[in-house]
């Protein structure tokens, strides 16, 4: 074992949720009213009851080594109807956040994570340039009653993501289909968002880190000889990539990379609602290509070419979200390994990442596709609202506690390797 580690001191190692995922009972957003009017398949409910049971959630993150925890607050609770706040919701999150510095964990707080108070979306919610003075009024207000328990903020998370299943795939709130006009003022309203909220967390609160979540899939082409494979590649990656973090990254402590996935495009004619190309679900060289639960393809080479592509921002990079929607056990702590070994080689070429959050703590309420996908480091009973920790909670536990990835080969976390008859030590010469 060498003996410098592969983590400096100050990373940090936690995992991260949303409200609407995990808390339960929040009546007063765009998705609880379409949960209840049945233009979704599924309903959040009472979630993870993580409204009720943080304390218990945090013990959990720090007996298993975290030292960062991001998490969303919901606007609609503090804020269920136009200007009138909700002190006793802003009670609660002081609360929330106390329980988390009390344990030692960095609270990382997302200001919006895809749900709006039923007003907000009433009012065309990001594709209307005036809304953005309701959103102003709620950062104030949060700015005054939680700043001081904050010092990493995340303003919206992934406007790209949000743009598309709103506007163009209409599978969230408020279902537009095609419609690229809504879906290119949302990614700009959320943009104006993020640097109205930049502004408004440094004059009230001086020195704190104030950064976006970026979705960033790695985009490629599938036959990168062919010209308009490429082509559709890069447009996928204007739209996808480029642009977003162009546009909101004016003023920018450091950027949330929420990595997944990479899109592997190939041309499509008349492809042009696809910006010219799709994802190409066949093979792709003699390996077989690994898919998660989502449907995304595991490749976690991605996530060191997206940090060391994002390293020119010249700002430190946090992975905000990372994880797998997976039934074995062993496919989801290889994928942590393999993901955090990306993070290791791109800290040895120099790229400043300050931390690797795994998305999620907790299985939760995977937005349109309800409950079934599960991503936890602990695993949630929907009956019993038990906990139990996977065995990825425990390697992560390992890796955080030493600051050093371990050998995959000798860690108990994975089956060792097939060993063929000739390799066998008992092997006929
Ligand atoms: O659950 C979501 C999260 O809300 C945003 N990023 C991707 C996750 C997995 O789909």
């Amino acid at each position: 074992m060498s003996t410098r580690p592969d983590f400096p001191e100050t990373f940090l190692f936690g995992a991260a949720t949303a409200a609407h995922q995990v808390e339960g009972d929040n009546r007063h957003n765009d998705w609880w009213r379409a949960e209840r009017q049945g233009r979704l398949p599924h309903s959040s409910g009472a979630a993870c009851r993580h409204f009720e049971l943080y304390e218990q959630d945090f013990d959990l993150a720090r007996g298993f080594a975290h030292n960062a925890h991001r998490l969303s607050i919901e606007w609609s609770r503090i804020e269920p109807r136009e200007g009138r706040v909700d002190p006793a919701a802003l009670d609660h999150y002081r609360r929330v956040l106390e329980a988390l510095r009390g344990r030692g964990i960095e609270p990382v707080l997302t200001l919006h994570h895809f749900t709006h108070p039923c007003w907000f979306a009433d009012a065309g919610a990001w594709t209307r340039p005036d809304n953005l003075r309701a959103f102003a009024r709620y950062v104030e207000t949060v700015a005054e009653a939680l700043g001081d328990l904050v010092g990493w903020w995340v303003t919206v998370n992934e406007p790209t993501v949000l743009a598309k299943h709103a506007h163009v795939t209409g599978d969230w709130p408020p279902f537009g289909r095609g419609d690229w006009k809504a879906a290119r003022r949302t990614v700009l309203g959320m943009s104006r968002a993020h640097r109205t909220a930049y502004d408004i967390l440094h004059r009230r609160l001086g020195d704190v880190r104030v950064g976006f979540a970026h979705s960033a899939p790695w985009v490629m082409a599938r036959r990168p000889a062919t010209l308009l494979d490429r082509f559709a590649a890069l447009s996928r990656d204007l739209a996808l990539n480029r642009l977003p973090v162009r546009l909101a990254a004016g003023p920018l402590d450091f950027l949330g990379v929420n990595y997944y996935t990479r899109a592997l495009v190939h041309w499509r004619p008349r492809g042009t609602a696809r910006l010219f190309g799709e994802d190409w679900p066949g093979p792709d060289g003699e390996e077989p290509r690994r898919f998660s639960e989502m449907g995304w393809e595991v490749w976690p080479q991605g996530l060191e070419l997206q940090l060391r592509r994002f390293s020119a921002l010249g700002v430190p990079l946090l992975v905000s979200e990372n994880g797998l929607a997976t039934g074995d056990e062993e496919a989801r702590s290889r994928f942590l390994l393999d993901h955090l070994r990306a993070v290791a080689r791109a800290l040895r070429a120099g790229v400043q990442v300050c931390g690797y959050l795994w998305w999620s703590l907790l299985d939760n309420f995977e937005w349109a596709e309800g409950f079934r996908p599960r991503f936890g480091l602990f695993a949630t009973d929907y009956v019993s609202f038990a906990r139990t920790a996977r065995p990825a909670a425990e390697l992560f536990a390992e890796i955080a506690r030493s600051r050093r990835l371990p050998d995959a080969l000798n860690s108990p976390y994975f089956a060792p390797p097939a060993v063929s008859r000739r390799q066998r030590p008992d092997a006929r010469r």
